[in-house]
């Protein structure tokens, strides 16, 4: 039977959660949150794919190759939400329903934090509410029922 897929992707420094900044992004590490985004897809029968880059020419790589191969994505952009359009063009380019992910509200943070280049070409953004909101927009890509 044909297994359906989502990917997760992380953009730039997001490997370093859990090892400094607690006091922004939380105690958590990235492979905490794989492994729990993992265990919640596979109890609707679906399969996660888990990527990080710090390069934004390769994130534009890994969406275009995601075309036709995923479901959806689950996208936490980083610092690259603020800055670029290349990723813009590739969400709106694709036919894939994309969630943008912030762990921490950025509208409470920095000013140039508060322009995000990718919303309006995202199918949802989730802001705020730390790891769970990989889960939420998981939730938001899954089937209602299991
Ligand atoms: O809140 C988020 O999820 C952000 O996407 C995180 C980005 C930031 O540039 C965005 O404005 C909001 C930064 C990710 C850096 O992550 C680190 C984790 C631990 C230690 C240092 C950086």
């Amino acid at each position: 039977m044909y297994l359906k897929r989502l990917l997760m992707l992380n953009g730039p420094n997001l490997n370093l959660l859990g090892k400094r900044e607690n006091e922004v992004y939380g105690e958590f590490t990235l492979q905490d949150i794989e492994n729990e985004i993992t265990k919640l897809v596979e109890d609707y029968g679906y399969r996660l794919d888990s990527k990080q880059s710090n390069h934004e020419g390769e994130l534009v790589d890994i969406l275009q190759a995601a075309d036709g191969e995923y479901d959806g994505v689950i996208f936490n952009p980083a610092a690259y939400t603020h800055t670029s359009v290349a990723l813009h063009d590739v969400i709106k380019a694709i036919s894939l329903p994309v969630i943008e992910v912030h762990i921490s509200n950025i509208h409470s943070r920095e000013e140039f934090r508060h322009k995000s280049l990718l919303a309006s070409v995202c199918y949802g953004q989730i802001i705020g509410f730390g790891k769970q909101g990989y889960r939420l927009a998981a939730l938001a890509l899954l089937p209602e029922q299991k």
